[in-house]
């Protein structure tokens, strides 16, 4: 299998998953294949390869349209550069979202969120962390071993406990996958936490960098394999579907925080204009 393959089928099967780490691995096999190659033929096929194994997600479609459009190794170093670290950029800008003593809730795992976390606890900031365990393939446990890890305390529940908590949850943070007009695209489950949040007067905050903005027309939500969820033998005469994301719509979002600031609504659907 060549470079290319090898980081499609990893995409694919969600050995490597989260939006800005599939724009990583993406964006550096670009890197190889321009370097072996030059911007032809093959640097086209990858890019049009890469972007199909995971669609919904924009962060690897906006970095491939830029390289397309600039076509140096200049380009694909600063790519580069942005995707690694703006993580931690967003966590540095002290947006005083977070007070002491907060319990956030997350959902899913989200690398721009545990870092945006990690920088607050680095700065000595004083919270706790409900995560839920994301069925069917569980990345909470992703983010709740990074945080624990990161000596931050966490409540690890499943999906439908949140509503339960409600009670002790100061604020929502989640990661993006695409910000667009109709609202933010994240994993499954974020819209109704949103809506749970809001009813409860309780803030709903995003953490993604402008990568994340999403211009294109249309978006295809991907549906996964069923089998995810069980066996199909278990339930022969049922249909049974896996989307993988669902869409909040903006009137549930407080802002987004990126490396632009705390953007509020109407801020953001003026950026994507
Ligand atoms: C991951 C997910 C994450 C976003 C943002 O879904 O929805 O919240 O991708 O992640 P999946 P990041 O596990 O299906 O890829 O902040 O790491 O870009």
């Amino acid at each position: 299998m060549g470079d290319l393959e090898k980081a499609v089928e990893k995409i694919k099967t969600m050995k490597i998953r989260g939006a800005r780490k599939i724009a990583i691995v993406g964006v550096k096999a670009i890197e190889k294949i321009v370097k072996k190659n030059g911007f032809g033929r093959e640097f086209r096929k990858a890019c049009n390869q890469l972007i199909k194994a995971r669609p919904t997600a924009v962060a690897l479609y906006n970095a491939v349209e830029k390289i397309k459009k600039e076509k140096t190794m200049e380009s694909i170093d600063n790519m580069n550069y942005y995707l690694e670290n703006i993580g931690r950029m967003i966590g540095f800008i002290n947006y005083n979202v977070i007070k002491n003593g907060n319990t956030i809730l997350t959902h899913c795992h989200s690398e721009d969120v545990v870092e945006f976390l990690k920088t607050a606890k680095e700065k000595k900031m004083k919270f706790k962390v409900i995560v839920t365990e994301t069925r069917p393939l569980y990345q909470g446990t992703i983010t709740a071993k990074e945080l624990s890890d990161s000596d931050i305390p966490v409540t690890y529940v499943i999906d439908s406990a949140a509503g339960y908590f409600v009670k002790d949850i100061d604020l929502m943070i989640f990661g993006c996958d695409a910000v667009r007009k109709e609202g933010i695209v994240n994993k499954i489950g974020t819209y109704p936490l949103a809506v749970v949040a809001k009813e409860n007067k309780i803030p709903v905050y995003f953490v993604g960098g402008t990568i994340k903005f999403d211009k294109r027309k249309e978006i295809k939500i991907e549906e996964r394999n069923p089998e995810e969820i069980i066996e199909k033998n278990k339930l022969k005469k049922c249909e049974i579907r896996n989307p993988v994301f669902d869409i909040t719509p903006w009137k549930y979002v407080t802002a987004v925080i990126s490396e632009k600031g705390v953007l509020k609504p109407k801020q953001i659907l003026r950026l994507l204009k």
